[in-house]
């Protein structure tokens, strides 16, 4: 058959239209810190507004089994950025603010896979991750670091808001750093004649709950000894304008070949010390107030692909690195002031916790121009990250690459109702798994609360074993009842602990 020549011209067109909107889509990742499964919206929060994370959901996939891979921050930033659940690894635990870089060069992470695809690629927020290879010349060049694991462009702060140095570095280099005043970091002995929140508690203006008494910055004790760098140091109040500041600005010198921006917002994590725009609009304290504003942080970028025109054609993806936790650390109000808020939503435990609120967090995928909005059960996990990235850009994993991750790129776009048949929560003391709906912890000997926290960390001498399909709040154990499950879920953890991979 002869198609006229205008049809034919239009059906090539059509499809090049289709290819554009599909083909290497630019992509952004908001990672929220220490974010609950309920303090969103869109996941039946009330009492914080999230309209940017709620637009979101609206306009993209939002999933109801979607994991962290660890319930702290370094380990599953690791697993994440490596496909490698980090429980295989020692020295992947909380890292201290001097740690050395934990991922080492020539790993492949996401960054080196899409810089491979031939993105553009950029790091702004919190790290967490080490920096350098042995003690770090915080006056000098500072490396390796996210520049050498795949990251073309980096502005970080090191460890997290509450553990110096509270600088930030781009690149290799501390910003704004006055070579008249160099800095010093010790985590080991504090610094003579340095003031710390232990032994001065009047020069601060927030007091720690538990820990974070040691040297002050800003009227704020936090982990580790510091001095110097004066012209350096961070305002805590202005930190999330300069994070989202950071993040405009990349997309916007970038935006000319496909990119990507792992955007690790530092709320709301401690110490909560939001602008003070910010300051009030939750009425739930700092905590709620911080919540909100990491929400304007996402609607920052929504705000900028929407000016250039790129959301249609960008990928982005908006989770958490692990669950919530009320008070952690500072007498910042979020306890007094939290009400009938419930930031684990439904679920028991949270940062910290095998519980699935340890791990399981809010995570939203919106792509216009491919993914059709709604709601999907697929478990997937932070740590398919690598295998995602590598199969939609047309790549083969290496077989040592990302272990544990596995390509769930089908769940992601809303083409399959399913992701992977299980996943490791990994919790301090330990790990779980889960397996369709059913929720297995292995028997730990270590604390069953964490009471500074007050959470609920899973630790149990004994199995257990709880239905998640009755009920998300792993209230009953039913170990008892199952032991042949038990026995299987067990044996499967075992198999995947030996193995040293659980991908194909
Ligand atoms: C803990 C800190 C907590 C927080 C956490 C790391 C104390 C007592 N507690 O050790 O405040 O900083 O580490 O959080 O120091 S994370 O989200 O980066 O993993
Ligand atoms: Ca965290």
């Amino acid at each position: 058959m002869k198609l006229p020549a205008t049809i034919l011209l239009a059906l090539i067109f059509a499809a090049g239209v289709a290819r554009a909107a599909t083909a290497r889509p630019n992509i952004v990742l908001i990672y929220a810190d220490d974010l609950g499964y309920g303090d969103v919206g869109a996941y039946g929060a009330k009492r914080i507004p999230t309209p940017n994370m709620d637009r979101l959901a609206r306009e993209g996939l939002r999933f109801t089994s979607g994991y962290a891979p660890s319930a702290t921050c370094t380990p599953s930033r690791y697993a994440m950025l490596t496909g490698e659940y980090a429980w295989r690894q020692k020295g992947t635990g909380i890292a201290p603010g001097d740690a050395t870089l934990i991922i080492k060069p020539g790993r492949t992470t996401i960054a080196t896979i899409l810089q491979k695809a031939g993105y553009r690629t950029g790091v702004v927020g919190k790290w967490h991750l080490g920096l350098g290879a042995g003690k770090i010349d915080w006056n000098g060049e500072i490396k390796p670091g996210p520049n050498e694991i795949g990251f073309d462009e980096s502005f970080i702060m090191a460890a997290t808001g509450d553990r110096v140095p509270c600088v930030y570095v781009r690149n290799h280099r501390i910003v704004g750093l006055d070579p008249k005043d160099p800095i010093e970091v010790s985590y080991g002995r504090p610094i003579p004649g340095e003031p710390t929140g232990k032994d001065n508690p009047e020069l601060l203006r927030i007091h720690p709950s538990h820990g974070h008494d040691q040297s002050i910055v800003n009227g704020i004790s936090r982990i580790g000894y510091m001095k110097g760098g004066k012209a350096a140091l961070w305002k805590d109040e202005d930190m999330a304008d300069t994070f989202a500041g950071e993040a405009v600005k990349f997309i916007e010198q970038n935006h000319r070949q496909p990119f990507f921006l792992f955007f690790a917002l530092h709320d709301p994590h401690v110490p909560r010390v939001p602008h003070p725009r910010f300051a009030g609009q939750s009425g739930l304290g700092p905590r709620g107030d911080a919540i909100v504003q990491a929400d304007w942080s996402a609607g920052e970028v929504l705000k900028t692909l929407d000016r250039l025109k790129l959301a249609e054609h960008t990928l982005v993806i908006l989770s958490s690195d692990n669950g919530p936790v009320v008070d952690d650390g500072y007498r910042d109000d979020a306890v007094e002031k939290l009400g009938d808020h419930t930031p684990r939503g439904p679920l028991r435990g949270g940062k910290y916790s095998k519980f699935e609120a340890g791990t399981r967090v809010p995570f939203i995928v919106r792509w216009p121009g491919r993914v059709k909005p709604g709601v999907s059960d697929a478990i997937v996990c932070q740590v398919d990250f690598p295998a995602v990235l590598a199969a939609l850009t047309g790549q083969t994993l290496g077989a040592n690459d990302a272990p544990d991750s596995f390509n769930v790129l089908p769940a992601l776009l809303g083409d399959s109702k399913t992701g992977r048949d299980h996943v490791v929560e990994h919790g301090l003391g330990g790990v779980g798994l889960r397996v369709g709906n059913w929720k297995y912890i292995e028997p730990a000997s270590g604390p069953t609360m964490n009471v500074n926290t007050n959470t609920e960390l899973g630790n149990d001498p004994q199995p257990q074993l709880f239905d998640l399909g009755a009920g998300l709040g792993e209230k009953n154990n039913v170990a008892a009842q199952h032991p042949d499950k038990v026995k299987e879920l067990q044996a499967r953890l075992d198999q995947i602990r030996q193995a040293g991979r659980s991908r194909p």
